[in-house]
């Protein structure tokens, strides 16, 4: 049994497809964000950054095992059932380096557009301009992986599973994807698989409303290090 620690945002989707894609059996924990669930001193046993997605995996090695890092529990989840993920040294590293541009690049760009479009007082021109200008960068690099190619590998892996999300609220965000062709098909691929929809379905009722905003919810935002120590 998975203990999977989740809310329905983008980096939750990501181990929320890799579970519903494998039937692995599994328990979803919704994460409060805005409550500050992600803050206990039991979660952050769990991931000490204090951010879902998370897993503790009670049938590892016969001890529980926890991992953080949306990118490293789909690693994890791919090694565990042999499915979705790489085979072979040189494929590991390709890998790798995906799931790397992921969360260092698309990811965070894309949040923070994210928190300049949704959450952040209104006048931040240059804020915004900067993370949707990085975000359509990302993008780019994405539709040229793809241009020779229907998934970032060969075929549908925990690559697409980090890309997807992000790339799935491209317009909420603000973005067209009539400049990026190739991303736009790629989402339409990967959109009508039932295990997406599943898990971008799963606590759907959760999600932020528009009182979660930087001005009044002190929770979630402007925070720091006492914030995250308590
Ligand atoms: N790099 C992390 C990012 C995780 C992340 O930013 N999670 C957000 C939700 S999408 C979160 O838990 N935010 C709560 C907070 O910042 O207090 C990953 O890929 O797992």
């Amino acid at each position: 049994m998975i203990d999977f620690y989740y809310a329905p945002t983008p980096n939750g989707w990501k181990v929320a497809i890799m579970l519903a894609e494998t039937g692995l059996e599994h328990r979803t924990i919704l994460v409060r964000l805005t409550e500050g669930d992600q803050l206990t001193a039991e979660f952050k046993a769990i991931n000490p950054n204090a951010k879902i997605p998370a897993i503790v995996d009670h049938q590892a090695d016969g001890r529980a095992l926890s991992v953080f890092e949306s990118g490293a529990i789909l690693l994890y989840l791919a090694e565990k059932t042999g499915r979705f993920g790489p085979t072979g040294p040189r494929a590991r590293k390709e890998f790798n380096e995906w799931l790397f541009w992921q969360a260092a690049n698309q990811g965070p760009m894309a949040g923070q557009l994210s928190h300049f479009v949704n959450y952040a007082p209104a006048g931040q021109d240059y804020s915004h301009k900067r993370y949707k200008g990085e975000f359509e960068r990302s993008l780019a690099v994405l539709d040229g992986r793809l241009s020779e190619r229907d998934y970032i590998f060969e075929s549908y892996s925990i690559a697409d599973m980090m890309a997807f999300p992000w790339a799935f609220i491209a317009k909420p965000l603000g973005v067209s994807l009539d400049a990026f062709p190739n991303v736009a098909a790629w989402r339409r691929r990967i959109k009508t698989r039932p295990a997406v929809r599943e898990a971008i379905d799963l606590y759907k009722d959760a999600q932020f409303s528009g009182s979660a905003n930087a001005e009044q919810n002190a929770v979630l935002f402007n925070q720091s290090a006492e914030h995250l120590r308590g």
